[in-house]
């Protein structure tokens, strides 16, 4: 969706083309001087409206409307960038459009009805400035469609229909190695706000079809606390993506965490996140412990393959079915 927006040009650009396409037009050669002049001042605005006008609307085209978009996205955007602008700065594309196309109509007009070769060419030239002018204006607005570009070029690439399930977690319990085993091909990285180190995106084929598997590094790997305001809505963005968050715990500690902190983070994600949660033990290699969860070592592939029973039958429940649609 986002790979598909053209790089846009600025208003000093999109003039150039337009008068350098301009310049190239010509029309037969005819006795008739006067009608010779006025059609080639008349095909030169035509032209040099066309680029204008299909420049313009390949951009209203393809940059997509904020509100229709995925609520994983939509919410991501409206941390990155200022959506009235955005709505404004389209806007103004369009205005820019139908201007264009009435002073070439207009002007087109003024020129078939004039009587002199100078007068063709003194209103084309009175066109182009005005269509000059019409571009400068919405300038700013170029340029802030350029930044916004950059910016939804940035956004994670995922398909945010796919089931998904979210990694969380403190550092070294294992949430990579589990996400590498649980891939059928080698993951992925994917750009995420706010973080320089990505999220790892996955994939499992399952009978139902692919499930995506995301791996958070330094997003869901500690306290939400800790975070400001923007950091955590970024990451609470994270709750539309995702069908079910597989928690997991390292009773053997040898993460480096106590089991008590790791079950702190356990709890504030559940307060935090309105999404069904799976607890799983892992290192269970190392350590077992009497509890109700799920123990796997996804080191040894121990447990995994009930894992990945449980998680589709998380997935493929009535209400997990329901939020998709
Ligand atoms: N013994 C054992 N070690 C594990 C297991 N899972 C992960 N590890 C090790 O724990 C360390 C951290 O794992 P990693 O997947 O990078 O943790 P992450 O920070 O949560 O992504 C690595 O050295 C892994 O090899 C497991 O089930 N058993
Ligand atoms: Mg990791």
């Amino acid at each position: 969706m986002f790979r598909e927006i053209p790089t846009v040009l600025t208003a000093e650009e999109i003039i150039d083309k337009m008068f350098r396409r301009a310049k190239k037009v010509e029309v037969p050669l005819s006795r008739n001087k006067l009608l010779m002049h006025r059609n080639l001042s008349i095909a030169k605005i035509f032209t040099a409206r066309d680029v204008a006008v299909h420049t313009l609307k390949r951009y209203v085209d393809k940059f997509p409307y904020i509100n229709k978009m995925h609520p994983f996205y939509r919410s991501l955007l409206e941390l990155l960038l200022d959506k009235n602008q955005y709505k404004k700065s389209l806007g103004a594309l369009n205005w820019a459009i139908g201007k264009i196309e009435s002073l070439a109509t207009k002007y087109s007009r003024k020129i078939k009805g004039c009587g002199k070769i100078e007068e063709a060419l003194k209103l084309r030239k009175e066109f182009y400035g005005r269509a000059a002018s019409v571009i400068k204006q919405i300038s700013s607005n170029l340029q802030f469609l350029a930044q916004a570009r950059e910016i939804m070029r940035r956004l994670p690439d995922i398909d945010a229909r796919e089931p998904t399930i979210v990694i969380a977690g403190y550092p070294n319990v294992g949430k990579s190695e589990l996400v590498s085993k649980l891939s059928t091909a080698k993951p992925e990285i994917a750009a995420y706000p706010f973080t320089t180190k990505g999220i790892i995106v996955g994939h499992m084929e399952t009978e139902y079809g692919r499930v995506q598997i995301i791996d958070t590094p330094g997003l869901l790997d500690r306290p939400l606390e800790k975070r400001n305001k923007i950091e955590k809505q970024a990451i609470l963005a994270l709750k539309y993506l995702a069908n079910l968050i597989v928690f997991l715990l390292d009773p053997s500690e040898t993460c480096g965490y106590k089991l008590e902190e790791q079950e702190n983070l356990l709890d504030e994600i559940k307060l935090s996140f309105n999404v069904p949660i799976l607890v799983v033990e892992n290192k269970a290699d190392l350590l077992r412990r009497e509890s109700g969860f799920i123990k796997i070592s996804a080191k040894t592939g121990e447990g995994v393959d009930m894992l990945v029973d449980l998680i589709m039958e998380r997935v493929n429940t009535h209400s997990q079915v329901q939020r998709r649609l």
